[in-house]
């Protein structure tokens, strides 16, 4: 009976040697371990031994199936792990092309804002930050703008409390950094300003702003045109023409509003230009003597220009775009047009 047993030991290890799939091993199982296997009928001798074999063949079978048991959970194991790093390799296919992620884009706003940045940077101009929320003295009363200004009224302007108030331009940021330097003075602040405008496709009740200011001795207007000129040409080409009309504002004297060729129609007329042919897109101007009285500049010794833009304006102008409110709406099909 014991040769019986190593003879069935001896097939099973042979048996081990050829299986080469999850099934062969299982088919091994049920073979050896089943109900109806080769161990369980080998218990099923037992009771027909005599009674002085039968414990040590019952021992000797146990012995067999402990044997079997873990050779095949050993290939169960085996069979496993290599599969599963066969099926990582196949995953890993070289051959592939690369993937192309998905890169992110500048805001048009944001990109408008830097190409700013880039002209007046090569023309000497550091960039000034300040609050978006401001105190009524820096947004008005330094700007020599009148208490009875209509731009001073909740209809033109956002406030909080009393004196406080959210930004209707950067030219505070302009008064904060003549209150902390004397001139000269060469900086542009663009930032966020906000007026209580009903939104339509040219309004919105937040926009952007990049206002501009140099103070020095001997600046003229001439010094004025000359800066945008150059900017002009260089953010929207070297063929745009400029005009200047005069104008108000209580912040600069004298005045004057700035005009470029309507790049659309070549000065032919369309509906971009109102059929003019040109199209305004800044404000500037001296800076009123008023202005530098309240930051304590000598006025006989000092005099400077500024500017002003709104950049939703530039932005539309540049790219065509006929509704403001495509800068706020996130929409992808638009921004990835940038
Ligand atoms: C200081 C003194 C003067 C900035 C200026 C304008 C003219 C102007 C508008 C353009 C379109 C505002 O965004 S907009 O609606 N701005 O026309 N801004 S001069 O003048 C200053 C600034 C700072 C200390």
């Amino acid at each position: 009976m014991i040769e019986k047993l190593d003879k069935i030991k001896r097939n099973f290890h042979a048996e081990t040697k050829k299986v080469s799939t999850i099934n062969d091993i299982e088919q091994l199982k049920i073979k050896y371990l089943g109900r109806k296997g080769i161990i369980n009928d080998l218990m099923k001798i037992i009771p027909t031994l005599p009674s002085e074999q039968r414990s040590l063949f019952g021992q000797q079978i146990n012995l067999l199936k402990t044997d079997v048991t873990n050779i095949i959970e050993e290939a169960h194991k085996r069979f496993h792990s290599e599969s599963s790093s066969k099926v990582k390799k196949e995953l890993f296919d070289i051959t592939l092309p690369g993937k192309h992620p998905f890169i992110g884009k500048k805001h048009p706003l944001t990109q408008t804002i830097d190409d700013i940045k880039d002209v007046f940077a090569r023309l000497g101009f550091d960039v000034a930050y300040g609050p978006e929320v401001e105190l009524e003295y820096y947004n008005f009363e330094a700007l020599n703008i009148p208490t009875d200004h209509p731009s001073r009224t909740d209809f033109d302007t956002f406030y909080i409390k009393n004196d406080v108030l959210l930004r209707s331009q950067t030219s505070t940021v302009q008064i904060r950094e003549m209150e902390k330097k004397k001139p000269p003075i060469r900086i542009i602040a663009p930032g966020r300003v906000y007026r209580p405008d009903t939104v339509d496709a040219r309004h919105s009740f937040m926009f952007h702003q990049v206002e501009g200011l140099l103070v020095d001795e001997g600046v003229s207007f001439a010094d004025l045109k000359g800066v945008l000129n150059q900017f002009i040409k260089t953010y929207f080409g070297q063929d745009v023409q400029m005009r200047f009309r005069p104008s108000f504002f209580p912040f600069t004297e004298p005045s004057a509003e700035v005009d470029i060729s309507c790049s659309i129609c070549g000065r032919k007329g369309c509906s971009v230009c109102s059929y003019s042919g040109w199209v305004e897109i800044l404000g500037a101007g001296m800076v009123d003597p008023n202005v530098f009285k309240a930051v304590h500049y000598d006025v006989e010794k000092y005099s400077g220009f500024a500017f002003g833009m709104g950049v939703e304006r530039i932005t539309m102008l540049k790219y065509c775009i006929d509704d403001i409110r495509l800068f706020y709406e996130n929409d992808i099909r638009f921004l990835s047009q940038f």
